[in-house]
């Protein structure tokens, strides 16, 4: 398929809130399936817990009969495979809406059609590709024509009874029980094993699999360095403390039905005072104790959008702490909002609210630690929050689709320090001038454009004691590129990229073998690549030797079931990307 060809098909399908349908297909077409079929889609791809959840439901008289059968069953498609772009709600985020209102006047006939064979504006062809049957097609005509049925809030009270103390403070360790090198643990996601992995970066041997949520999307250090948090899809978080013989969970708790994003308090005087969530559903974030995860304070994002318009679920999508003011950084992601929360009172909660795009998504630091570059990914730009003055710096346009992960931070030869992100939506890599003092020319700019080896790319990474910036393309429809990965070299940009077989060098049997998120060590000199299949495949993690690009190690092991993320302690705490 040609590039332009691709990319295009890409865009239409893979809006960004949809990333797990493109992974399903990428999945199913591991199986030789049409590329939007098979049941990976409802496990490997995620779709939303909430598809389990009671919900409260009211029939629309005005809207075509449905049994509570068909009701529910239809709901359960819904969740698993509208609701990531069509909203809890139906009230529309990367789909349209889908309200009583829009869809009634329509019609079931008009309605099945659209589902069926789809839309040039990115609604995949449910019925012809294969996924939807035509009872299935007409189920989802009628039921998006009711009213949609509306998941329970998730109170203070609710998380209270869900959290575990399972070892309190008094009884936990007072000094470091273990040998390991804290520094140099990665927590590695075990997707669709409910686990991380502790690996000891040092001996590259599992220190233990601890159980935490289902899909855990990310993982992050307190302050200290001390204990580990990671956030489950179903919400569930879990505090690890490093410091006991075998490190393992000491408190947990549900924040809410659907989570992405954990945060510590990082500022000067509030190392491990608090964490921080951010749920999809409800739509809010929850303060807590830093070492127990207590819960004491819930703000919802319920609200305006940066158009003025009301939403009622904008999702938390990236979180970070700010080492300038006791502050959380907080996107909302369909609001366009960045929420700048401010800890040292919760009782008289400040949050100053900036108006930056639409979707916010991931994002990370500057070198500095100053600015938050994050990506709007609807609207192809790239926010930069300044956490000194808690002021937007500056909206910068980038690609299509940027999906930075926390980005790369470097010294351009010629313009200076820069912060790069790669795109979903096309194969470019922006680098923006990230020094306002010095290169103020070029500061908030797109300085360069870099060509990748194709879209689908979801992180980039680099390290300060490296010459290397790295770019993964695990969405790229075409294996050769999905299962490899570019490097190109930071003082010769020009030169290109250099591609590395990563997934041949796993030596792992058949499988998607997805190239997933580099991470480098502590020593900043070895980069840790997930090599990601389905959960009844074979995969791995992959070491290169930064400097010589060569293989290092593979690391395989029966338990490590569908790895993702990886997340090194010392670059996780001190944002080294
Ligand atoms: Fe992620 C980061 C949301 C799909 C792996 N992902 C993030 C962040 C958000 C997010 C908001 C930033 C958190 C932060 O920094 O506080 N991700 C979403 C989605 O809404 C989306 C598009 C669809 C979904 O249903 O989850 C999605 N993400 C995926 C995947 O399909 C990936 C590849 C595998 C998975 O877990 O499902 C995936 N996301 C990751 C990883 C990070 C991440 C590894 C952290 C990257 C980093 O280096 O910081």
């Amino acid at each position: 398929m040609s590039k332009s060809k691709w990319i295009a098909r890409a865009v239409a399908a893979v809006t960004l809130t949809a990333l797990p349908l493109a992974l399903a297909n990428a999945f199913a077409q591991e199986k030789g399936k049409h590329p939007a079929s098979g049941a990976e889609l409802e496990y490997q791809a995620g779709g939303s817990p909430l598809a389990g959840v009671d919900m409260y439901q009211d029939i629309n008289p005005k809207a075509p009969p449905m049994s509570k059968t068909e009701f529910d069953a239809a709901r359960e498609i819904y969740f698993q495979r509208c609701a990531g772009c069509h909203g809890v709600l139906r009230k529309g985020a990367t789909g349209k809406p889908l309200t009583p209102d829009k869809t009634i006047p329509n019609g079931t006939e008009y309605l099945k059609v659209f589902i069926k064979y789809g839309s040039p504006a990115g609604m995949p062809n449910w019925g012809t590709s294969g996924e939807l049957t035509d009872a299935q097609v007409d189920l989802m005509a009628r039921y998006v024509q009711q009213t949609p049925p509306q998941p329970p809030e998730f109170s203070l009270k609710d998380m209270q009874a869900s959290w575990k103390d399972i070892i309190p403070v008094a009884k936990r360790p007072t000094r470091k029980m273990n040998k390991f090198n804290i520094a140099n643990i990665f927590s590695v996601t075990l997707r669709d094993a409910g686990e991380v992995a502790l690996i000891d970066g040092d001996s590259k041997k599992i220190i233990n699999i601890v159980k935490t949520g289902y899909a855990v999307h990310i993982s992050r250090m307190s302050a200290s360095g001390r204990y580990l948090y990671v956030i489950g899809r179903d919400a569930r978080l879990n505090l690890i403390d490093l410091w006991m013989e075998k490190p393992d969970n000491v408190a947990e708790i549900k924040v809410g039905l659907e989570a992405r994003s954990v945060e510590t308090s990082k500022f000067k005087g509030y190392e491990d005072r608090y964490a921080v969530a951010g749920t999809y559903w409800p739509p809010q974030f929850v303060i807590m104790d830093g070492d127990t995860l207590k819960p004491l304070k819930i703000v919802s994002t319920r609200g305006m959008t940066v158009d003025n318009e009301y939403h009622p679920e904008p999702r938390v999508a990236a979180i970070v702490a700010s080492h300038f003011h006791p502050e959380f950084v907080i996107n909302a992601k369909e609001t366009g909002k960045i929420m700048m929360v401010n800890y040292s009172d919760l009782a008289n909660l400040k949050i100053t609210t900036l108006d930056a795009a639409k979707f916010l998504h991931d994002g990370g630091m500057d070198s500095t630690g100053r600015y938050f570059l994050t990506a709007a990914n609807a609207s192809n730009k790239i926010a930069v929050v300044d956490t000194k003055e808690d002021k937007i710096a500056a909206l910068v346009d980038v690609g299509k689709i940027p999906h930075p992960g926390r980005g790369a931070n470097f010294v351009h030869p010629k313009f200076g320090p820069v912060w790069a992100t790669s795109d979903l939506g096309d194969e470019g890599i922006s680098l923006i001038g990230t020094d306002p003092v010095k290169h103020k020319a070029q500061a908030w700019k797109v300085v360069a454009t870099l060509q990748g080896q194709g879209g689908g790319s979801l992180f980039i990474k680099t390290n300060p004691k490296s010459k290397n910036l790295w770019i993964n393309t695990p969405l790229n429809p075409d294996a050769k590129i999905s299962q490899s990965v570019a490097v190109f070299d930071i003082n010769s940009l020009d030169k290109g990229f250099v591609t590395l077989p990563i997934a041949e060098w796993a030596g792992i049997g058949d499988g998607a073998k997805r190239i997933v998120q580099p991470e480098y060590n502590q020593a900043g000199d070895e980069v840790w690549f997930s090599v990601w299949s389905a959960k009844d495949k074979e995969s791995a993690i992959v070491v290169v030797d930064d400097k010589t690009r060569k293989l290092k190690a593979v690391i395989k092991d029966k338990r490590l079931i569908t790895p993702t993320g990886k997340f090194n302690v010392n670059n996780t705490r001190h944002d080294v990307y």
